[in-house]
């Protein structure tokens, strides 16, 4: 679900029970000082969890090998409105990183970031720069919204009163899932030749919908994001994302 994390302005009969463990820290380097810090959640409530998208944030981590630590959040216990996190996060949402002082908000900038410092998951000419940042923005900005809105119109109108968007939604929706499945005709990877960050936010964007049917009319993409997650960093991002949570993988795959 793409914005499960948003479910806690629901009335109060869709309530979730809310956790109470204390979120622990993953320190994933011993040399603090050369270490990034990846703001998570390290407690949110039960819908929210394996849905995140600190999620991106510490797949392109591990991907690229940067050190670095997640400074784990309780949501449910508000940390994410604190005066300190605010100065932080624009939005006083995850995820952030700190690099040194250095602080970036949002997904893509976060993921884009990443790879130019690490000079991996990215090309090096300005050609090749901009085609991985296109596609960023390809999927935060031109897929995603949609499939947002599918998710906020399913979770507020649960009776279907608004069925004009119950049935137009879905056709955009394919719309654009269609576009990237043109895309994917002759490549392994949306961006370039080799996987990028891109494929990062395009594939933690699709799966936000892995749960519906809405890929199964598009071969090709359901394979690329087969093949995006079948990614070694990815299944150790999702096994250090549960371990921080005190979930099992299994629940969030
Ligand atoms: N555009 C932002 C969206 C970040 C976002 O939606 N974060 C959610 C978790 S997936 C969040 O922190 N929600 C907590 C809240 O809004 O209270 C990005 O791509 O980083």
């Amino acid at each position: 679900m793409l914005v499960a994390w948003i479910s806690h302005l629901l009335p109060e009969s869709f309530a979730l029970q809310s956790a109470s463990t204390n979120p622990p820290e993953n320190v994933c380097s011993p040399a603090e000082d050369d270490l990034i810090t990846l703001y998570g959640f390290g407690n949110i409530f039960p819908a929210g969890r394996g849905e995140t998208k600190d999620l991106r944030a510490q797949w392109a981590l591990e991907e690229v090998g940067l050190p670095y630590r997640v400074h784990a959040l309780d949501h449910t216990g508000g940390e994410l409105d604190d005066d300190a996190y605010r100065r932080i996060s624009p939005f006083r949402q995850v995820p952030v990183i700190d690099d040194d002082g250095f602080v970036v908000a949002e997904s893509a900038a976060v993921v884009l970031y990443l790879a130019e410092k690490a000079g991996k998951l990215i090309p090096e000419d300005v050609q090749g720069r901009t085609r991985v940042v296109q596609w960023c923005f390809a999927a935060v900005s031109t897929v995603e919204p949609t499939l947002v809105c599918l998710d906020l119109i399913g979770m507020f109108d649960r009776d279907k009163a608004a069925h004009k968007l119950h049935a137009e939604v879905p056709k955009i929706a394919r719309r654009w899932l269609g576009d990237v499945e043109r895309r994917l005709e002759d490549r392994a990877w949306i961006a370039c030749a080799d996987f990028t960050v891109a494929d990062i936010m395009m594939a933690g964007v699709l799966r936000g919908i892995r749960k519906t049917d809405l890929m199964e009319p598009f071969p090709r993409l359901k394979a690329y994001y087969e093949r995006c997650l079948a990614r070694p960093a990815w299944e150790r991002t999702l096994a250090l994302y549960a371990e921080r949570l005190g979930i099992s993988v299994d629940g969030i795959r």
